[in-house]
């Protein structure tokens, strides 16, 4: 299945569910080795816990956020993207018109009950030729879809365990959010949602 959700922009329900029993495995192994955390960003404290994976992981302090090569607290660069969370994000490029995607950065959102992400454009990336892909697991979210404008209303989208949502044309710029996640449970992932943003930060 194929939703258009605007001019580049095309959600992919399930997308992901055929790999899931590769996916997950992987995915939990790195988060058991790079434990997310709460990052600092002058805005405040985030609600959401993140890591990262890939050449590029996207870390914040009270002084402003930015992609970097090292983990902060150990220096170590961080762990390689899966091949199988690569070659999903490319196939779903792939299906969405960008036959060319291969991302450096990939970032992990760690959402419990009442966790949150405040309207915000992504624009620390160098090439918004370039799209972004996203990965919902676990416990569903609504997902806030606004355009070019702060002011513009969000159209809201239920992301689901499994779905998948590519992000280019003009729809990479606009302005997004997740709503308070509702406590629910999930039967893979439990009281969490987790959502993979896979970009090419450089
Ligand atoms: C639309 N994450 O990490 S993913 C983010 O669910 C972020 O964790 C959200 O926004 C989350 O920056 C939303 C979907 C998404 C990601 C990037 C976009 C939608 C986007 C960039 C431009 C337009
Ligand atoms: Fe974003």
């Amino acid at each position: 299945e194929f939703v258009p959700l605007a001019t580049g922009a095309c959600w992919l329900p399930g997308f992901a569910l055929p790999v899931m029993d590769t996916l997950w495995p992987a995915l939990q192994q790195h988060l058991c080795q790079h434990p997310p955390q709460q990052m600092m960003t002058p805005m405040g404290l985030m609600s959401v816990r993140t890591s990262s994976m890939g050449d590029w992981g996207w870390v914040g302090n009270a002084h402003g956020y930015a992609y970097s090569a090292t983990q902060p607290d150990t220096q170590l660069p961080w762990p390689a993207i899966p091949p199988v969370i690569l070659e999903l994000a490319a196939a779903a490029a792939r299906k969405a018109g960008y036959p060319d995607f291969v991302p450096d950065s990939c970032l992990i959102n760690v959402y419990e009950a009442g966790s949150k992400m405040g309207l915000h454009q992504d624009k620390d990336e160098m090439d918004f030729s370039q799209p972004i892909v996203s990965l919902s697991l676990g416990i569903p979210a609504i997902f806030l879809f606004g355009g070019a404008r702060r002011t513009d209303k969000p159209v809201k989208i239920p992301l689901q365990h499994g779905d998948v949502v590519v992000w280019g044309g003009v729809s990479r710029r606009f302005y997004h959010g997740v709503a308070p996640v509702k406590a629910d449970s999930h039967p893979l992932l439990g009281s969490k949602r987790i959502n993979l943003t896979l970009r090419k930060a450089k």
